[in-house]
């Protein structure tokens, strides 16, 4: 994908050493080619619906198939705010890409990515700028996939022309004709299973005057995973279209991986005392809402649904962000603390995986707050 200044995300979005600090083990997170021991699971549930009949188990089906150490988005890793007061031309690629990678330590899950990262890679223009989004889906997939963009005018958000099979490359133009955070998400026939295997992300249109200057911006996803295996299990965990169908979840996650950002996987988000901080986050779902609520904080202003049109919500604390929509909003951080992240249905996080946290770091600020011992 290609920001306004010529570079090129995809050197943003594979992990380079500057990373490694909020990566910690994840390693390279190069992907590698590896020969199928393990079979598609989406192919299993493309058999399930056709053939309405037994499916092939995970591991009787041979392929070639991506593999990956992690599909978890460095949620600093963003385009940063746009300064030009004039509209530009984008040419923009995301590559889909089917990928087996660590849902959690000890379990393996087969992803389907746009540029191998959950959610996929923010998207950022100005409101009047116009795209020509190119769609090319790798040649080791196995599923058909295309991209509805909320952001734009046209038949199914662009859907029907940039669907693609594998090693198919296909393009469409539009034009940003209105402001604010919109999610985009691949919008085939089973799109709940497309989506919930991780093909979202944000586009942000911002308005022609920008948006305010804050200090750290951050950028989520949050989906819910569907597996045959209860919660926890090692292994290879397999897509349950049942359970989907039911929207009845084993995992809600963010970044597609669970409590990813946190200590103990790849470390928290990181800032200082005294900062602002804009945080976005796109919802997929794809049938779950978030209650997003930072835990010890609040949000100063938020924009329901990323509208960016409309004034802002001020001092909410919990705001609904539905499936398949967005949120835009401030958080100040005047005491040391870790702010978490949450969707407050608080089972999504005591049981199924969701948590992000925000480690501020400063000195005390005992007239704001102090533990107080007896
Ligand atoms: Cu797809």
């Amino acid at each position: 994908m290609k920001k306004d200044d010529g570079k090129s995300f995809d050197d943003i979005n594979t992990l380079d050493p500057s990373r490694r600090h909020f990566l910690g083990t994840a390693g390279t997170g190069a992907l590698l080619l590896g020969l199928g021991g393990l079979a598609v699971q989406q192919r299993a549930v493309a058999a399930e619906k056709t053939l309405a009949a037994t499916s092939p188990a995970h591991d009787d089906i041979s392929g070639t198939i991506l593999r990956a150490d992690t599909v978890v988005a460095d949620p600093t890793r963003l385009p940063p705010p746009i300064q030009r007061a004039h509209s530009i031309h984008h040419e923009i690629a995301l590559e889909a890409r089917e990928v087996r990678a660590s849902l959690d330590s000890g379990i393996e899950f087969m992803y389907m990515t746009w540029d191998g990262q959950v959610p996929g890679p923010m998207i950022r223009v100005r409101q009047g700028d116009t795209v020509t989004l190119t769609v090319t889906s790798a040649k080791t997939n196995f599923m058909p996939h295309n991209v509805d963009m909320h952001a734009i005018y046209g038949t199914g958000g662009g859907a029907g022309a940039t669907l693609v099979n594998p090693g198919q490359s296909r393009s469409v133009f539009f034009k940003c004709e209105y402001p604010g955070a919109f999610i985009y998400h691949c919008a085939v026939f089973d799109m709940d299973l497309h989506i919930s295997s991780g093909m979202y992300g944000m586009i942000l249109v911002e308005p022609y005057e920008g948006l305010a200057k804050v200090d750290r911006e951050i950028y989520l996803g949050q989906n819910e995973v569907y597996t045959k295996e209860p919660f926890g299990t090692k292994g290879v965990a397999h897509f349950d279209n049942t359970s989907m169908a039911a929207e009845d979840p084993t995992y809600v996650l963010f970044n597609g991986a669970v409590n990813a950002l946190t200590p103990s996987r790849f470390g928290p988000i990181k800032a200082r005392v005294g900062e602002t901080m804009r945080v976005f986050m796109v919802c997929g779902g794809p049938n779950l809402g978030s209650n997003f609520h930072p835990i010890g904080n609040v949000w100063k202003e938020c924009w329901p649904q990323g509208a960016l049109a409309n004034p802002p919500l001020r001092y909410i604390q919990t705001q609904p962000v539905a499936p398949g929509s967005c949120f835009v909003g401030h958080l100040d951080l005047p005491v040391p603390e870790t702010v978490k992240l949450v969707d407050h249905a608080l089972s999504r996080v005591t049981h199924k995986g969701l948590l992000a946290e925000i480690a501020v770091s400063g000195l005390a600020q005992p007239d704001i707050y102090r533990a107080i011992s007896q």
